[in-house]
């Protein structure tokens, strides 16, 4: 698949998650009027869509139109957009700025802004247990999306990695503890993004498996990205300060191993998640596009 190809997949899929979350939750006019309305400013602030399009990745490449994993993905962006609302917080990251504007706490308010957190991950699995209750995929897939997404999401996963990451600020850290902040806080949702897509797709146990490897080794490449970006990246492009890791002594690769090591654990993750898909054919290609793309993004 050429850059090309890559640029116009992620465009397309980008359009049909952006119409079907703007159907999932438009604004209403009821007195918590302005409840939704938060919960819209960040859903719709120009994020990169980067876990429904894997998600939908994941249905086409065990053979399932991208429709199929529609539910999933929205959920997962749902999710994640709350995620960021929460780790803005003055109580967390204490960041003011988020995809380039005002973090949602900075325009509606700290206690509008849990709720608007509260709200998306609500919604987000309320329409995806409705999926499956609508007929629109088999019940049993879609109790078994929802599992591996809370189990992701959850303390076992992103709620878990953030915990920690609160807890060793400002402390000494190795590389040990650096690869479980990275596998809980992030990999673990892009895991479930890939995985989840997979079984509303259909896909066969081994291949499941295949793609939530893939998935956890992506996951881990994008955020040691992350963890450079903060230190080298653009704030014009990234749509927030820079240096703010540094600033509160996160525990990042880069802290714990030095800036080339990490760039060359990188591109070894982003290798290995490659090698995952070794038994797919063409319709993994917009998955192995992807994992180039995640290593050499600059936003
Ligand atoms: C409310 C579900 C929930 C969790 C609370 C705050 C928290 C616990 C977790 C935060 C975890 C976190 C911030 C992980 C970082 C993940 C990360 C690298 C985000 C940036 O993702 P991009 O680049 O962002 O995909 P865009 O803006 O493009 O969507």
């Amino acid at each position: 698949m050429t850059d090309l190809d890559l640029a116009s997949y992620m465009m397309d899929k980008t359009r049909m998650i952006d119409q079907a979350l703007e159907k999932a939750l438009p604004q209403t006019q009821d007195l918590s009027a302005n409840l939704v309305k938060a919960m819209r400013y960040s859903l719709f602030a120009g994020g990169k869509r980067l876990r429904p399009i894997l998600c939908l990745a994941g249905a086409e490449a065990v053979g399932a139109p991208a429709r199929a994993a529609l539910p999933a993905a929205l959920a997962l962006e749902m999710i994640h957009t709350a995620s960021l609302i929460h780790d803005d917080l003055p109580a967390m990251d204490d960041d003011d700025f988020r995809r380039g504007r005002p973090a949602n706490h900075k325009v509606f308010g700290e206690g509008m802004a849990i709720l608007a957190g509260v709200g998306l991950l609500m919604r987000a699995f309320g329409l995806l247990a409705e999926s499956g209750r609508e007929g629109q995929a088999p019940s049993s897939l879609v109790f078994q999306a929802i599992s591996v997404i809370a189990r992701a999401a959850g303390p076992d996963g992103m709620v878990g990695g953030q915990a920690v990451d609160l807890e060793y600020e400002g402390r000494e850290i190795d590389e040990e503890l650096v690869a479980f902040l990275h596998s809980h806080k992030t990999a673990a949702l892009i895991s479930a993004a890939v995985t989840s897509g997979a079984i509303l797709g259909g896909g066969g146990q081994a291949q499941v498996a295949a793609l939530a490897e893939y998935g956890g080794k992506v996951g881990l490449a994008f955020q040691i990205v992350d963890d450079i970006l903060d230190l080298e990246g653009d704030e014009a492009l990234l749509g927030k300060p820079v240096g703010s890791d540094e600033a509160l002594r996160k525990a990042t690769y880069p802290r714990a191993i030095g800036l080339e090591k990490a760039k060359e654990k990188a591109e070894r993750f982003k290798e290995e998640a490659v090698a995952a898909l070794v038994g797919f054919g063409p319709s993994a290609d917009p998955l192995r596009g992807l994992a180039a793309y995640l290593l050499a993004r600059k936003r």
